[in-house]
């Protein structure tokens, strides 16, 4: 797979406002935020894809998404609520083909998304 630019914030290459990492998982805040709060849940083993996730992928997917609700929890955005968002491919507008959860809060969302 080719090196995205979420692998080079995962080595330090470049930098990005880290707000959350455990062994599996990294949380940054979105350079392009939309809501109050906008951070990315990315595992350290890339995954191009939603649609590229295999069986194998369950249980590092499991962490990612427990990541950010941790992370929700712990920031005090979780009894207001929250969205979790996982864009793939062209038409979900990915734009960045390393696996991602979009955390955004702050803000009531509206339905549908555009
Ligand atoms: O979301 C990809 C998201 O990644 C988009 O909201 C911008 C964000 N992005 C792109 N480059 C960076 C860096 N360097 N730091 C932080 N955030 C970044 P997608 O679902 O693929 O459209």
């Amino acid at each position: 797979m080719t090196d995205t630019i979420f692998a080079k914030i995962i080595r330090r290459d470049i930098p990005a406002n880290i707000v959350f990492e455990n062994g599996d998982v990294l949380g940054f805040v979105d350079l392009n935020p939309q809501a109050p709060v906008h951070v990315l849940f990315i595992p350290k083993r890339a995954i191009a894809t939603l649609d590229d996730a295999a069986p194998a992928d369950a249980e590092l997917l499991g962490k990612l998404l427990l990541a950010a609700a941790e992370y929700a929890r712990e920031q005090g955005f979780a009894k207001d609520g929250y969205r979790t968002v996982i864009n793939t491919n062209s038409h979900g507008g990915q734009t960045v083909y390393h696996i991602h959860v979009h955390l955004l809060a702050g803000r009531q969302m509206t339905w549908p998304p555009g």
